[in-house]
C-alpha cells in the first residue's frame, strides 16, 4: 500500500545545541556536573565531545539537503548567546546562529528554533535555576533578544523542549543536575517553566513577528493495565502529572482542576501569585511539537506507600509491564507505534485539534557498527520503526488530525546526556575519532520518502 502525505508536509529531523555544537564560553549545568561527576556519564564522555556542529554546520546542512529535509529543528544555546544568562550578548554567537539560519533558508530548509533544550546556564542555576522567578525573567529577556535578532528569518519558535524532563531529571529521579529529590520543588520548577513559556509567548505576540510560536512536549500516553476503576484512576493521575501538567496550560490556558486539587491535598502546590493565571492564559500556543518515543503503562499500586519515603508520583501508581510488549532493549523503552495515533486523536477530540507535528521520534541502538555492510550501517530496524510509526500517523491524518509533519531524532549520531554515545539515533553515522559522517540505510530511505512525500509498505 502507498502512504501519501499532505502537500507541504514537514519532513526533517531535530537536534539540540548542547548535544551537537561543542564547547562554548558560557558554562551550563551539564559542563559543571560533568566536571564534578564524570562517572555519571557513559564511558566518562561529557558535553564537550559533540558532533562538532559549531565547526561543521555548513557541511552538515549539506547532509540535511541530501536527506531531503524541508525543515530542521535545533536550539539556540542560551549560555552561548548570553554567557552569564542575563548580561551582554556574545556577538560571535549571534554570527554563528545568523550563519546557520541563513544557510538553512538558502538551502530551502525551514529552520525551527527551540529556546531551551535542557541547557540551563550555570550562572542561572547558581541563583536557583527555575526555582527562582528572577530566572523566569532572565529567560523572558533572552527569548525577546532571540526574537529581535532572528525573528525575521525564523518563523517557527518553540519556547521549551520537553519541559517535564528537567523537572523529572533534576528534581525527582536524579538523572539531571541538580539531583534534588523533592516533589514540591519539582512542582515549583514545572510551574515557573510554564510562566517562562507564557512570558516568551507574550513577548512574541507583542513584537508582531511574522511567524508562530509553540512548545515541544514529550507526550507519553498513559495506558491502564485494565479497565478496573483502580487501574483507570492510576493511569489518569499519571496522565495529569506527566502530560497534562504542561499540555493543559499551553493549549487551554489553565491547569486541570483535579491536578491542582491533588497537589493541594498533599501540600505540594508551588507558591502562586494572583497575576499568574492571567499570564498563563496568555501563553496559548500556535503550534505543538509532539515528541513520542514510548507509552506509559500503569496499574494501581499493589503495596501501601512508605510514609517515610519522599512524596512521589509513584504514590499513585505502579509501572506495568505488559506481557508481550515490544522493547528497544538498548534504551529500555517500549516500542508502540499506535501510541502516535492515540496522541493525535486525543489532541483532536479533547484539545480542539491544534496545529501540531511530530517533532521527535526515534530509536537509539547500541553498537551499530555490527550492522555495517559495505561501509554502511544497514539499520533495517530503524526503517521498520519509522515506517510503522508513519502508518499510524497517516491514519490519524486521514481521520482529520491536524498533524503537519514528522521530524526524527536525529540527523546525525549525537551526544545523549548521561548516555553520551551509548545509543545511536542518527540517519548519519558519526565516527567519533575522525568525525567522519556516513549515511545509514535509514537515511536513504527517509530521503526517498521525503522526496516522494510518500512510501510503500505492505
Ligand atoms: C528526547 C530529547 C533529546 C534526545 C532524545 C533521545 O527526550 O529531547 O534531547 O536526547 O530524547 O533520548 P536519549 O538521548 O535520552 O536516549
Amino acid at each position: 500500500m502507498k502512504y501519501a502525505f499532505p502537500d507541504n508536509f514537514w519532513w526533517g529531523s531535530a537536534s539540540s545545541a548542547l548535544q551537537t555544537e561543542g564547547a562554548r564560553e558560557g558554562e551550563t549545568t551539564w559542563d559543571y556536573w560533568f566536571a564534578r561527576e564524570p562517572n555519571r556519564f557513559h564511558n566518562g564522555v561529557g558535553p564537550q565531545q559533540t558532533s562538532t556542529f559549531y565547526q561543521h554546520w555548513k557541511t552538515d546542512i549539506q547532509l540535511l539537503k541530501q536527506l531531503n529535509h524541508n525543515s530542521f529543528r535545533t536550539s539556540i544555546s542560551w549560555a552561548r548567546l548570553i554567557p552569564d544568562g542575563i548580561g551582554e550578548v556574545n556577538p560571535e554567537a549571534v554570527d554563528f546562529y545568523n550563519q546557520v539560519i541563513d544557510e538553512l533558508n538558502e538551502q530551502g530548509i525551514t529552520p525551527f528554533m527551540t529556546l531551551f533544550h535542557f541547557d540551563m546556564p550555570m550562572a542561572m542555576q547558581e541563583i536557583g535555576g527555575w526555582e527562582n522567578r528572577d530566572v523566569v525573567d532572565a529567560y523572558a529577556r533572552y527569548a525577546q533578544i532571540c526574537f529581535e535578532l532572528f525573528g525575521d528569518r525564523v518563523l517557527h519558535w518553540f519556547t521549551f523542549n520537553e519541559p517535564i524532563v528537567p523537572v523529572e531529571g533534576g528534581y525527582l529521579y536524579d538523572f539531571h543536575y541538580p539531583n534534588v529529590v523533592d516533589f514540591r520543588r519539582a512542582a515549583t520548577v514545572a510551574y515557573h517553566t510554564v510562566l517562562a513559556h507564557a512570558k516568551a509567548v507574550q513577548a512574541y505576540r507583542a513584537g508582531h513577528y511574522a511567524g508562530e510560536i509553540g512548545i515541544v512536549l514529550n507526550l507519553t500516553p498513559s495506558y491502564p493495565r485494565s479497565q478496573n476503576p483502580a487501574d483507570v484512576k492510576a493511569a489518569h493521575i499519571a496522565d495529569l502529572m506527566f502530560n497534562r501538567s504542561f499540555l493543559d496550560p499551553v493549549l487551554r490556558g489553565e491547569y486541570p482542576a483535579d491536578l491542582v486539587a491533588l497537589l493541594k491535598a498533599y501540600d505540594q502546590l508551588p507558591a502562586c501569585k494572583p497575576e499568574d493565571s492571567a499570564l498563563i492564559a496568555e501563553g496559548k500556543i500556535d503550534l505543538l511539537g509532539v515528541n513520542y518515543y514510548q507509552p506509559r503503562r500503569v496499574k494501581c499500586r499493589d503495596s501501601a506507600v512508605n510514609p517515610q519515603a519522599p512524596f512521589m508520583p509513584e504514590w499513585f501508581f505502579d509501572n506495568y509491564e505488559m506481557p508481550g510488549r515490544k522493547m528497544n532493549p538498548y534504551r529500555g523503552w517500549e516500542i508502540y507505534a499506535p501510541g502516535i495515533y492515540d496522541i493525535l486523536v486525543n489532541l483532536r477530540d479533547n484539545y480542539g485539534n491544534p496545529r501540531c507535528f511530530i517533532s521527535e521520534n526515534g530509536m537509539g541502538v547500541e553498537n551499530e557498527q555490527r550492522f555495517i555492510e559495505n561501509g554502511q550501517v544497514n539499520d533495517q530496524y530503524r526503517i521498520e520503526f519509522i515506517s510503522e510509526h508513519l502508518t499510524w500517523l497517516h491514519k490519524g491524518i486521514s481521520e482529520g488530525c491536524n498533524c503537519l509533519g514528522y521530524h526524527m531524532w536525529t540527523f546525525i549520531d549525537n551526544w545523549s546526556w548521561c548516555n553520551a554515545y551509548k545509543n545511536r539515533y542518527g540517519f548519519i553515522q558519526l565516527d567519533l575519532e575522525t568525525q567522519q559522517r556516513t549515511m545509514k540505510k535509514s537515511g536513504e530511505w527517509f530521503a526517498d520518502t521525503a522526496l516522494h512525500n510518500s512510501f510503500d509498505k505492505e
